[in-house]
């Protein structure tokens, strides 16, 4: 890893906000470039599911997309976004989970109807007992399409809800939750958010069909949440990278980490001292 990706260090501020709010919005963090190319990626898997039959008036769900295409693969330690990461969870992190959804234009009137409003993680919501609920995970959704207005499928959020364990929805199933708000991210911006943080995908009422891909890290004793099949991609990874797309010496290590398991935690000793915890 270069050291030049210590200048987008989480700042102050920006940990303030994700602190308080549960997300944190970085615009610009794709070029124009970058856009284009990541898009021209999404589109040919999105093509490909609607040749096997995929509704094209349905959102789609595409889990473990890194291997699909280097320009997937590098935005894993991109420098703009991944110092963030190491700054709000710590060195013993990996790459849990990735998909990319594509929102299609759904053809339909607008309407009030509740969203599907949930923190993420499924079960670890039930089964684990603290109030408020710990972090454990973030995800990164960069955004290739303009949702910069609403209606576009806007990714939905009530900011500083992650504290909450439950939140409550219109019981006639009409309306968002009190605070509930799109989030307006024009193409290239970086939006990362708390696991805890009440969220839910909108329908697409716009012509614009909407584009994200969406990054989750967490701690490596946490489970993959897809298959993530990116085991043949460690041999070509710097030892960081290879880190984060879940390698380890042996199962006690994603516990109790010996140096050999954590390259970030030893890279950050040497590059960023202050960054690294207990
Ligand atoms: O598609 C969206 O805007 C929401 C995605 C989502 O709910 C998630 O990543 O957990």
């Amino acid at each position: 890893m270069n050291k030049s990706i210590l200048q987008y260090r989480l700042t102050d501020a920006e940990r303030q906000q994700f602190e308080a709010e549960g997300y944190l919005m970085i615009e610009d963090a794709l070029s124009a470039a970058q856009i284009a190319d990541l898009t021209a990626a999404a589109d040919g898997i999105y093509e490909q599911k609607l040749t096997d039959g995929h509704d094209p008036h349905k959102a789609l769900f595409y889990p473990n997309f890194i291997p699909d295409d280097p320009l997937f693969y590098n935005l894993v330690d991109y420098e703009k976004t991944f110092p963030k990461v190491w700054g709000i969870l710590g060195w013993n992190i990996y790459l849990y989970h990735a998909h990319l959804i594509v929102t299609p234009p759904n053809g339909e009137a607008p309407s009030d109807k509740t969203f599907g409003w949930h923190q993420d993680s499924g079960r670890v919501n039930l089964e684990m007992e603290s109030h408020p609920r710990p972090r454990l995970s973030l995800k990164i959704a960069y955004f290739l399409s303009d949702t910069s207005e609403a209606g576009r499928g806007n990714f939905w959020i009530v900011p500083g809800s992650h504290l909450h364990d439950s939140i409550e929805r219109p019981a006639d199933g009409q309306g968002q939750p009190a605070g509930a708000v799109p989030v307006l991210a024009k193409p290239g911006t970086a939006v990362f958010f708390d696991r805890r943080l009440w969220h839910a995908a909108s329908p697409n009422w716009s012509d614009i069909t909407r584009k994200v891909l969406f990054y989750g890290y967490g701690y490596r004793w946490i489970r993959t949440k897809d298959d993530m099949t990116v085991q043949s991609l460690w041999e070509q990874s710097d030892p960081v990278k290879r880190q984060l797309l879940g390698w380890g010496m042996n199962a006690n290590g994603f516990y109790s980490p010996t140096e050999e398991d954590v390259p970030l935690k030893t890279w950050l000793r040497e590059n960023s001292p202050q960054d690294v915890s207990a």
